[in-house]
């Protein structure tokens, strides 16, 4: 038999729970949540797996973004799968170049690899009860008893409207998409925006460059990165006791979440405390009072993301940078124009403008039952259960998916909590012979009314600033509680909140 075969349409009318095989699962992504879902849900005896990826490769965000100065300012020894620690990471917060390839190993050794359909992007999902119907870029059509997305929070950039952009004389590119042709060396360099990308490449490049013109909205708020090189002894230690990296594990985990999202969620002393080593960061390293007052931000911390970063204070303080904080009023061949009429001449531009945080699983056209269209029910404010699913769209599961806890912490913890979850669901699937499981409006309602009560306290929502955490309905898209709190929520699933279909 085929593989083809295997998916023919006929072989799918009986629901999987009640024939007695496996369920047919489609994964979409085979980024760090898709890896993770492939990983666990085979360890959880679920093989019938395909991942469809729309590049050619594994490793998602980090796959996508190649910027000089990439790095993950989540410590490494907690940035990893926790099936797949890592004894020997070169630093302590690990480098782009260093997390893609150890995103490859880790999928080659599991046995991802050979199950992703790559340059498959899935374009079409529809739901014909009790199974999906897939449809991808090449043409290629399959019926799936459960589809997975992992297609992450950050891949769609934004690309900012300023007038004249596509005017630009010089080489221009979003910082997702670095043209790694363009030779900086004694350029002129512009940068619009100052989140944590940007910090990371005018940290990079600002020694390379002729100029450097960075081209702020808002200041962010910015923390020392303690960055170090591990040496080769103490990972040797460590390769010899590996119970030691679960440890450190643990460690990082428990010190994050009551640290930085303990600040986000409320607690005045972490938030102070924080704001504290920011400022002493910004006073240490800006001799200049007149620039410190425009790189100071006059809302909370932690109301952005906050950013972690030693080297872009530095970088501004140079005499050939230049921080821009009149806004651009347009850009023209020569470069940009700024509120007060002066024109930045550049040859390069980077847009570091961020990306679309409404867009999780879109553009892919996903219909529920009844019709239901995802885009349209989200209407640029996705909402979840629990983070996971949507209520009238059955055997649909989101990894990474709207309303989990982001902010500062390791996504791929959070991602393999999220698939245990998801295994739970199958498992009393099995158990009980379901053709479909969804969550009850009711459910949902409930829990989303819950969250944006709470959320109204959280510093996203009162620190008094504008960030990507906000959706179209003005209200921040994140999990407002206390991270431990949706990992005993992934691990004590309610099946009340359930319809559990025949
Ligand atoms: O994007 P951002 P990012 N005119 O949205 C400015 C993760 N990440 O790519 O602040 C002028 O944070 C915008 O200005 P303002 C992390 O979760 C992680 O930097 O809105 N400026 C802002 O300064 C992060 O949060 C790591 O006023 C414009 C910037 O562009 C997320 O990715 C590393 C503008 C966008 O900042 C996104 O970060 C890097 C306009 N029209 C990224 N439009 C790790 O280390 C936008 N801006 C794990």
């Amino acid at each position: 038999m085929t593989d083809n075969d295997a998916h023919a349409p006929d072989s799918l009318e009986q629901p999987w729970a009640r024939a007695g095989r496996q369920p047919r699962i489609a994964i979409i992504g085979a980024g760090m949540s898709g890896i993770a879902a492939v990983v666990k849900l085979h360890k959880a005896g679920y093989t019938d797996l395909t991942v469809y990826e729309k590049s050619d490769r594994v490793g998602g965000t980090w796959r996508e973004n190649t910027y000089p100065g990439l790095s993950c300012d989540v410590p490494s020894r907690w940035y990893s799968f926790s099936f797949a620690l890592k004894a020997d990471w070169p630093h302590r917060f690990a480098y782009g170049p260093d997390i893609q390839s150890y995103m490859e190993s880790v999928a080659s050794e599991f046995g991802v690899t050979e199950r992703v359909r790559f340059n498959c992007a899935v374009t079409d999902l529809r739901y014909d009860a009790p199974c999906w119907d897939l449809t991808t870029s090449t043409g290629e059509r399959q019926r799936y008893d459960v589809v997975i997305a992992a297609t992450g929070i950050l891949h769609q950039p934004v690309y900012p409207d300023i007038e004249g952009l596509d005017s630009f004389a010089g080489s221009a590119f979003h910082s997702a998409h670095w043209d790694h042709a363009v030779d900086l060396a004694g350029k002129r360099v512009g940068i619009i925006g100052t989140g944590s990308t940007a910090c990371q490449i005018v940290g990079a490049i600002t020694d390379q460059v002729s100029q450097m013109y960075v081209f702020q909205r808002t200041p962010h708020w910015l923390s020392p990165l303690p960055q170090k090189a591990y040496s080769s002894g103490w990972n040797n230690f460590l390769t010899r006791f590996p119970f030691l990296q679960r440890v450190i594990y643990e460690y990082y985990y428990q010190l994050m979440v009551r640290t930085f999202s303990a600040a986000t969620i409320g607690n005045k002393f972490m938030q102070r405390w924080m704001s504290r080593i920011c400022l002493k960061h910004l006073a240490d390293n800006v001799p200049d009072p007149t620039l410190r007052a425009r790189l100071t931000p006059d809302y909370e911390a932690t109301c952005k993301r906050m950013i972690f970063c030693s080297d872009y204070y530095p970088a501004l303080s140079r005499p050939h940078a230049h921080l821009i904080t009149d806004s651009i009023t347009r850009i023209e061949p020569a470069g940009v124009r700024t509120a007060d009429g002066e024109l930045h001449e550049l040859d390069v531009l980077v847009l570091a403008t961020g990306f679309n945080a409404a867009a999780f699983i879109l553009p892919t056209r996903v219909t529920g039952e009844n019709g239901m269209d995802l885009e349209q029910t989200w209407d640029g404010a996705p909402r979840a259960h629990r983070a996971v699913a949507v209520p009238g769209f059955p055997n649909f599961w989101m990894v990474e998916g709207p309303t989990g806890p982001v902010g500062n912490l390791s996504l791929i913890a959070i991602s393999e909590h999220q698939v245990d979850y998801i295994i739970s669901m199958l498992d009393r699937m099995k158990a009980d012979g379901l053709a479909a499981i969804a969550p009850t409006q009711s459910a949902y309602e409930r829990y989303n009314a819950a969250m944006r009560e709470a959320i109204k306290t959280t510093t996203w929502a009162t620190g008094g600033c504008k960030s990507w955490y906000i959706d179209k309905s003005g209200v921040p898209n994140l999990y407002p509680w206390f991270p431990m709190r949706y990992l005993k929520e992934m691990h004590d699933p309610d099946y009340s909140e359930y319809r559990l279909i025949k």
